[in-house]
Parts: structure tokens; C-alpha cells; sequence
């Protein structure tokens, strides 16, 4: 078996585990990032697309974001729609100038995975790591799995950036680990189509028939969902009912109906709020989605992993370069703290913009809460400031 050392293994090549490596990397630290999925898999996922003011300035900081500040749509405001009314949150107005940037998290990725390879620094796909052993010893050690054979790495730190249910969760002790979840009675189907969007800036709607949200990527390609049972299927969708929905729900007088294109993208997610306790565990290190899941709704999964990584990185630096534990030993309260904010926004916005077809006492506090959003300047500044720079907070 082939035998590597790095000081720190990084499970997974999402935006946290390639972000983590990025910033070990410019500060001197070795690192080896391990993705189980190939290359083209991992950039050619369709996920978040809107980037919170404080995670630009990282991504700018890292160095990585070069292609974002020429490509990426900085947008000041966004609608929210009910009753066939639109109402404009103005973000920046209620939250001290600061704005969001649409750029689609595959375009981060393929940045982060472009700079890892200028770099020379070690990225492994199809590398699917299996174990992880000796968190609590001297120093850990993870198995890897690879086409050409296993790998056994020995490391001083563990990231386990490897999203959802993966490896590095499951290597705390269940006695150790606690998770809270709650699942929510409606998914999300996203399509990405190339249609120039009919709106500049982002549209949540709620309608009687369901949640909708008018995104997008770029001048011609739109990002749209629906709001759609949890146990529907892509084939029960096609194209035309997909656009019928999306005109009759986003329709008002000023917009009747949406851009339509080639759909080149469709997927169902299912809508669920998840945290793990602790975050770390000896020698291992949750981060991004490995900690916690949020709904979609307020836009801060991307956001939340990169938040977990500027923690985890300022930790990592005081221990191996100065030998310092504070951070570290912080890390988990430090990052929960910000965890359980971002969940408590995205479960507002979730329930606020999601009709339920049984409850009309839940419909009615959901209408109220979105009257007192566009009347009360008070709950609109904290939307504002929750939407746009909820990580800096
Ligand atoms: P990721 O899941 O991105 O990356 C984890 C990586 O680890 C994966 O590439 C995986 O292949 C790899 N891995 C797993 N196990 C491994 C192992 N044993 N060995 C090696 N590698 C391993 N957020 C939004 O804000 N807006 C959205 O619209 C949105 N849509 C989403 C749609 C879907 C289908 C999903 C699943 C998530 C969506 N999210 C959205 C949330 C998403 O953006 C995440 O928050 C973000 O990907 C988190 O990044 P990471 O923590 O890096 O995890
Ligand atoms: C997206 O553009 O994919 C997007 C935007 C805002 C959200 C969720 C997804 O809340």
C-alpha cells in the first residue's frame, strides 16, 4: 500500500474542502485533498448560485476571485412576490451598502480546482476515502481508495469537507455525536435554461399552488424552482408543465410571464435542515455541509461551508505555525453559533414563502410574516442584513 503524509487531509472537493486548500496552500501549509467523484462530475454540479458580501471579499482574498468580479451579477435588492405583487427588499439600502453576487457555485469550483492545479498542490479525484483512524492519538490516519490502489495518508488534522452523511461525520463516536434535523413537507425542482431572465434581480414567490423562485447565472441563462411535493418525480414534469407552473405562479401584471429556453439542467432536492454537535472531534474537523444542511430558501449553503472554512483556516494557522489551541479548541461553539443563525434564517424563509395545503392556521402566520417583511422597516433590515452578510454578523 502507498503511503503519503501531508499536515492536513482534506476529505472532499467541494467549495470548503477547495477553499481549505487554497488558504493552507498561500499560507505554506501542506495539504491533500481527497474527491471521490472525477473532475468533471464535481464541476459540472448545478447548486447555489448567490454569494453573501463577506464570502465575495474571502473568495477575493483567497485569490480566487479573479473570474467572479468579472463575471458575477452584484445585485442591491430582491423581490419578494405574493398575491401576484411584487415587493423589492432593498438590501443594500437596509444593510450599510453592502450586496450579494450571483455566480453559480460550479464557476467557484472550477476556479478553486484551476488554482489547485496551477498551484501544483496535491488533488486526488476518484480518491474516495474510506476510514479515518486515530483521532484522539498522536497523529490520524485516513484510507483512500483509489483506481490505482489504496492509500494510506498519516496527518497531523483531518477536514472532513465531505458533505451530507459522508465518512467524516460518521467517524464520531455516536455517544460523541448529536444531529438535529428537521425535514420539510416540500422539495425543490431547479432547472438551469437558457433563457434570458425576465427579471434583473431575484424573485421569491409565494402562490396558493406553491413556492417559486426566479434566479440566474448569467444575461442568457436562467436558474428557476418550483416548489413541488416530496415525493415527486422528474418524469411527472415536463417541459411545458414546468413552464406553465413557473408563468402562473411568478405572473403579475408588470411580468406575465417568464423567459422559457432549452432546459439544459433539472434536478429535485429535498428540503431539509440538519446540524451536527460537535463540529470537531480530536483531530477532525467538520466543515460546510459535513456540519449542517439548510433549505435553500435564504441562499446560505455555499455561504455557510465558506464561513466554517475562514474559522477553520485562522485555527488551523495558530496551532501549526504558532502552536496556539485557542481557535481550535473554539472552533465548534465559534461556528455553531453562526450555524444555528443560518438555520433559524433559512427555516423563516422556508416557512414563509411555502404554502401548506392543510394547515391554513400556519398559511395564515406565514402571510403575516411576509406583510410585516414589506411594511415593518425593522423586520425588513434584519431580513436585509440575514440575507446579505449573514456570516459576518
Ligand atoms: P459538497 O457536498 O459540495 O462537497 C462535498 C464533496 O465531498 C463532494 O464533492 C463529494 O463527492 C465529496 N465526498 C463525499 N464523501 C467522500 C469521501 N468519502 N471521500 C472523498 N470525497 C468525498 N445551496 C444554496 O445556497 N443554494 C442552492 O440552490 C443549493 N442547491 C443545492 C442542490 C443540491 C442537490 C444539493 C445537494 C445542495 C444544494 N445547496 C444549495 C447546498 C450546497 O450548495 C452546499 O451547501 C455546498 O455544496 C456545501 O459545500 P461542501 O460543504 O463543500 O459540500
Ligand atoms: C440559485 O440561484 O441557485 C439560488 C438563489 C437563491 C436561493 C437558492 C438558489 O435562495
Amino acid at each position: 500500500m502507498k503511503e503519503l503524509r501531508t499536515q492536513v487531509a482534506i476529505i472532499g472537493a467541494g467549495p470548503a474542502g477547495l477553499m481549505l486548500g487554497q488558504l493552507l496552500q498561500r499560507e505554506g501549509i501542506d495539504s491533500i485533498i481527497f474527491e471521490r467523484r472525477s473532475r468533471e462530475y464535481v464541476e459540472r454540479r448545478v447548486r447555489a448560485g448567490v454569494i453573501e458580501h463577506g464570502i465575495v471579499q474571502l473568495i477575493n482574498d483567497a485569490g480566487a476571485g479573479e473570474r467572479m468580479q468579472r463575471e458575477g451579477l452584484v445585485h442591491h435588492g430582491i423581490e419578494l412576490r405574493f398575491d401576484n405583487v411584487s415587493h423589492r427588499i432593498a438590501l443594500s439600502d437596509l444593510a450599510d451598502g453592502k450586496s450579494i453576487t450571483v455566480y453559480g457555485q460550479a464557476e467557484v469550483v472550477k476556479d478553486l480546482v484551476g488554482l489547485r492545479y496551477g498551484s501544483g498542490a496535491p488533488l486526488y479525484f476518484d480518491a474516495e476515502v474510506t476510514a479515518i483512524e486515530g483521532l484522539t492519538s498522536d497523529e490520524a490516519t485516513i484510507q483512500v481508495s483509489t483506481p490505482e490502489g489504496d492509500v494510506r495518508v498519516s496527518c497531523q488534522y483531518v477536514a472532513g469537507c465531505d458533505g451530507t452523511f459522508g465518512v467524516a461525520s460518521r467517524s464520531i463516536p455516536t455517544s460523541e455525536l448529536r444531529r438535529h434535523e428537521r425535514t420539510y413537507p416540500y422539495s425543490w425542482l431547479g432547472i438551469l435554461a437558457e433563457a434570458a431572465p425576465a427579471t434583473e434581480e431575484l424573485i421569491y414567490c409565494r402562490h396558493q399552488n406553491g413556492f417559486a423562485l426566479y434566479s440566474l447565472r448569467s444575461p442568457s441563462v436562467s436558474r428557476l424552482y418550483l416548489g413541488v411535493r416530496p415525493d415527486e418525480t422528474l418524469d411527472e414534469w415536463s417541459d411545458e408543465r414546468i413552464w406553465a407552473e413557473l408563468n402562473v405562479r411568478l405572473a403579475t401584471e408588470e411580468m406575465p410571464s417568464v423567459s422559457q429556453g432549452p432546459i439544459i439542467e433539472r434536478s429535485i432536492t429535498a428540503m431539509r435542515s440538519i446540524v451536527n454537535e460537535p463540529m470537531r472531534y480530536g483531530r477532525l474537523f467538520l466543515a460546510g455541509d459535513a456540519a449542517h444542511i439548510v433549505p435553500p430558501t435564504g441562499a446560505k449553503g455555499m455561504n455557510l461551508a465558506l464561513g466554517d472554512v475562514r474559522e477553520l483556516f485562522s485555527a488551523l494557522v495558530a496551532k501549526i505555525t504558532h502552536n496556539d489551541d485557542r481557535l481550535i479548541d473554539s472552533y465548534s461553539q465559534t461556528c455553531l453559533e453562526r450555524v444555528w443563525r443560518a438555520e433559524e434564517f433559512s427555516y423563516y424563509m422556508t416557512q414563509m414563502l411555502h404554502p401548506l395545503f392543510d394547515d391554513e392556521f400556519e398559511n395564515g402566520v406565514q402571510r403575516a410574516r411576509l406583510r410585516q417583511a414589506i411594511t415593518s422597516r425593522e423586520a425588513s433590515t434584519v431580513l436585509a442584513r440575514n440575507y446579505v452578510d449573514l456570516n459576518s454578523l
